[in-house]
């Protein structure tokens, strides 16, 4: 038997972790001859929320758990963690604008950033979800000075997941025949996910769409905004189960590998590729291997793509600015 994993995961009390922990648990995310040890971190006033989840993952029998910490410590959930999932955020309030939700969220991902500069392995590999992924990956990053930034990652791979699912229903193939598919930038509306690479089988996706109006009007919009669109038919509740299932399908790519021949969409930090300065966590097509990502780079861009990539950048700029004085 293989010696346990250690996974680490805020928030683990909300809604995505309820739909994650018992598929980690599982094996789902790190296969199935791989025992686990879950780290669960939560607030304070949620750890009376820990007793139930607790006793599910006890009456699931699961062979692979091999122990549960749960703590309002993130020093303790963090200690010698392998993985890391950021899911634990102050969720956006009526009437909380982007920047609201910024100031809101900077103090929680500095205290994770420390804790895990103190308490995880050096090879630590921490995924951001908690919103604004990109820029509470950017915080953290900066709070962790002694991890390597390449450790790092915020999740677009529920964007990703979204748009090869619309081409799918639109082009009547199964989803795991669209490779290089790609969301450029932040998860927000002003993502773009972009299918000018895209392939099914030897033919380009673009090729194979006969109403290019389709392509603006209608896959670019569904997937920028489905995530309201999906609190809207959950009457309030955002994302969960497609949540957890991209965070298992992100880390499952970043640990054993890319499919040959493809990538997925990953919010990681710019080397300056595509004109997005170094720094940024700004999501790129990327491969994986070994443990390892690494940007796709020199794909042919077109002007106006070039702009949309540009957009987003420049929205994760001002994200930065608003938060700069935090990092000082
Ligand atoms: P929930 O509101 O169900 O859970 C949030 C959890 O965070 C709770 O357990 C809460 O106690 C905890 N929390 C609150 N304040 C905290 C603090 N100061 N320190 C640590 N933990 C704290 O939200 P859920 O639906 O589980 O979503 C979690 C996060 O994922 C949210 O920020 C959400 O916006 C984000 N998402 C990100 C996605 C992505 O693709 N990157 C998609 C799904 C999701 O919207």
């Amino acid at each position: 038997m293989k010696s346990p994993i250690r996974i680490a995961v805020t928030g683990a009390t909300g809604q995505i972790c309820y739909n994650l922990l018992y598929r980690i648990a599982a094996g789902e995310m790190l296969g199935k001859d791989q025992p686990v040890i879950l780290q669960l971190h939560d607030i304070t006033e949620a750890q009376p929320l820990f007793d139930g989840i607790v006793m599910e993952l006890y009456d699931c029998a699961f062979p692979l758990l091999s122990g549960i910490i749960t703590t309002d410590n993130p020093e303790v959930a963090f200690n010698n963690a392998d993985i890391v999932l950021l899911v634990g955020a102050r969720p956006r309030g009526e009437n909380m604008e982007r920047k609201d939700l910024l100031a809101a969220n900077s103090p929680i991902f500095i205290q994770n950033g420390r804790a895990l500069n103190t308490a995880a392995k050096r090879n630590v590999k921490v995924l951001v979800v908690g919103n604004p992924a990109n820029t509470n990956a950017y915080i953290t990053i900066k709070n962790a000075p002694d991890l390597d930034p390449s450790n790092f990652s915020a999740m677009l791979r529920l964007d990703h997941n979204r748009a090869l699912s619309q081409v799918a229903l639109k082009l009547h193939v199964p989803v795991s025949d669209i490779k290089r598919m790609i969301v450029w930038g932040n998860h927000s509306n002003t993502q773009f996910p972009d299918l000018s690479h895209a392939t099914v089988g030897n033919n380009s996706v673009s090729s194979l769409i006969t109403d290019p109006a389709w392509i603006e009007n209608y896959f670019i919009p569904v997937v920028q905004k489905r995530g309201t669109a999906i609190i809207e038919a959950r009457r309030g509740k955002s994302s969960a189960a497609s949540a957890a299932n991209a965070i298992i399908n992100h880390m499952q790519d970043w640990i054993f590998g890319t499919r040959e021949g493809d990538w997925v969409s990953m919010g990681v930090p710019s080397n300056g590729s595509y004109d997005i300065p170094r720094g940024v966590i700004y999501s790129f097509p990327v491969t994986c291997q070994n443990g390892q990502y690494k940007i796709v780079e020199g794909l042919e861009i077109s002007p106006s793509d070039r702009e949309k990539m540009q957009k987003s950048y420049q929205e994760l700029v001002t994200e930065q600015e608003a938060i700069k004085h935090l990092l000082a």
